[in-house]
């Protein structure tokens, strides 16, 4: 049954700037043609699970033509659709109907590198040393006797050295992994492509962009030494000693960026930039580049009052002065998911409660991953199961981010509930989910999908959810409270003991607030009295 129509819950060309955004991880949401792999298909069918979620926007990971070592990051032809996810007809009926029934579309944009596949690889290792084919990539002589030696010390972000080395000698750069080579975009034929990919998603009707490594793209001249990787300290901080990311010249490439977008009425982009520091990742927001950047320090904190008070606090310390609101996240497909960072079982789960109370008490966007309304968990997959590139470019010592990439589970009480028609699904779906299904809990008042649902809505209906600022209130030891200017006031208790309830009307808890008292691991919304 299609969703029913509905118009757009706001206008005009900042209409994301209060928005819920949903990521669909395509692989993992829906299987439409029952190969067990996700696909357009199956996005377009369960479209009125996000319209009853209550959420704005989706965003689908890459699903364009890719060989899949990276599972889409890896981009063979950016302009098509890989026949595993559907074809472009099948992409301009979800976008159409999406569209009807009042969901925007936003679609992932890979600029950083291509898939060896892509023609443009295959041309290049053709045409040999010192050619036009070469210069779109990062190929580069190798260092020591015969060049046998990589040209710098970069580490690839999978494990291993970011340098291949190709059979006339040369080396070539790929951040990730060998078959996602680097881009040169200070080669005008790059940003020229990558203007003409963004014209033809944006003429077809998208409404924006998630843009991938939106801090890679550029780097620095003479491609010097980095610091080794054990001195830069945290692994997602990219200080000024580690090379590969957070380059000045980046700037150059959003504002171009920005430049198509704004050709176009009501688009917006985000990005991911995984810079950690407040003043850095404040450049990519001025006003000529991106909208909206992830601030990631929500899904990096722990579940501690102190930890997560600081996240806010840079988190918002970051947009101001800035046109953009802040974008919090608490999982997303490439790390650890949030039901298990706070400690997986009921106590993850109760954590997890309170902590989208707690993103969606927060002023500006929030980004949900599929699952995170249902509360999954990450699942620990068998060795034989594992997909994900990092497990064999960490020589098995890393196990990557299949756990966190399980098929969604829509109904049913065996595997693979509802997400295929086939039992074999990518990845392979656990025992016992039946509880966890997108079904079992609509039909529950007290599940986690239930409460998304309460709080989506109370965030588009609510006065109180209204206004930019966050003061912060006095608040019990180890706990978080804070004032939005509509009236909500957020409490939320991250100690071992329950703390006594605020006064005010409860309009959202996220656990048993009667008698007065808010238990360990809850979160409260209240209009101030
Ligand atoms: O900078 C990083 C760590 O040192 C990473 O966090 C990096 O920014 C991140 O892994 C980038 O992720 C994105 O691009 C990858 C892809 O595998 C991920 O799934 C995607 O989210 C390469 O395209």
């Amino acid at each position: 049954m299609p969703a029913p129509a509905r118009a757009f819950r706001t206008t005009g060309p900042d209409w994301w700037r209060d928005a819920v955004f949903y990521q669909v991880y395509i692989r993992s949401f829906a299987d439409g043609n029952g190969d067990g792999v996700g696909d357009l298909a199956g996005i377009r069918a369960r479209l009125p699970h996000l319209v009853e979620l209550g959420v704005d926007a989706i965003w689908i990971t890459p699903f364009y033509p890719s060989p899949m070592h990276d599972h889409g990051y890896d981009v063979a032809d950016p302009r098509d659709v890989e026949p595993v996810f559907g074809d472009l007809a099948e992409f301009d009926a979800l976008l159409a109907e999406a569209h009807d029934a009042g969901l925007r579309v936003t679609v992932d944009l890979v600029p950083n590198h291509s898939s060896h596949a892509h023609e443009w690889f295959t041309a290049a290792l053709a045409a040999g040393p010192g050619s036009p084919e070469r210069a779109r990539y990062l190929f580069r002589d190798g260092q020591g006797p015969d060049g046998a030696e990589p040209p710098n010390n970069w580490p690839s972000v999978f494990g291993g050295p970011a340098w291949s080395r190709v059979p006339d000698g040369q080396w070539y750069l790929h951040l990730f992994a060998p078959e996602q080579p680097d881009l040169d975009f200070t080669n005008p034929e790059v940003l020229a492509d990558l203007e003409e990919t963004m014209r033809f998603w944006l003429d077809r009707g998208v409404d924006g962009f998630r843009i991938d490594v939106a801090h890679g793209m550029a780097k620095p001249e003479g491609l010097p030494d980095m610091l080794p990787m054990e001195d830069t300290g945290l692994l997602d901080d990219h200080g000024p000693g580690d090379h590969r990311f957070d380059q000045d010249g980046v700037h150059e490439v959003h504002r171009r960026i920005r430049r198509v977008i704004d050709a176009y009425p009501d688009r917006m982009a985000v990005g991911e930039v995984w810079v950690s520091d407040d003043d850095r990742l404040a450049q990519y927001l001025r006003p000529d580049e991106l909208q909206l950047a992830f601030n990631f320090k929500l899904l990096t904190a722990e579940w501690d009052a102190a930890a997560l008070r600081t996240a806010i606090e840079h988190s918002l310390a970051t947009v101001e002065g800035t046109p953009a609101p802040a974008c919090w996240v608490l999982s997303n497909h490439d790390r650890p998911r949030h039901v298990t960072r706070y400690g997986d079982g009921n106590e993850g789960t109760r954590r997890a409660r309170a902590a989208a109370l707690l993103q969606l008490a927060l002023p500006g966007v929030a980004y949900l991953y599929n699952g995170d309304e249902l509360g999954m968990p990450d699942v620990d997959l068998p060795d034989e199961a594992l997909q994900d590139p990092i497990w064999e470019r960490s020589g098995h010592t890393e196990r990557g981010r299949d756990a966190c990439r399980i098929p969604v589970p829509w109904s049913g009480t065996e595997p693979p509930y509802g997400f295929s028609s086939s039992p074999g699904t990518w990845l392979p779906m656990p025992e016992g989910w039946g509880p966890l299904t997108a079904e079992a809990q609509a039909a529950d008042d007290g599940s986690m999908l239930s409460l998304y649902r309460r709080a989506l809505g109370l965030r588009t209906t609510s006065p109180a959810l209204r206004g930019d600022a966050v003061e912060w209130l006095p608040a019990p030891e180890g706990c978080l409270a804070f004032r939005r200017p509509g009236g909500l006031v957020c409490l939320v208790n991250l100690s071992p003991a329950a703390v006594p309830l605020p006064e005010g009307e409860v309009l959202l808890a996220s656990g048993d607030v009667a008698g007065g008292t808010l238990a360990a691991d809850t979160a409260v919304w209240l209009r101030a009295g």
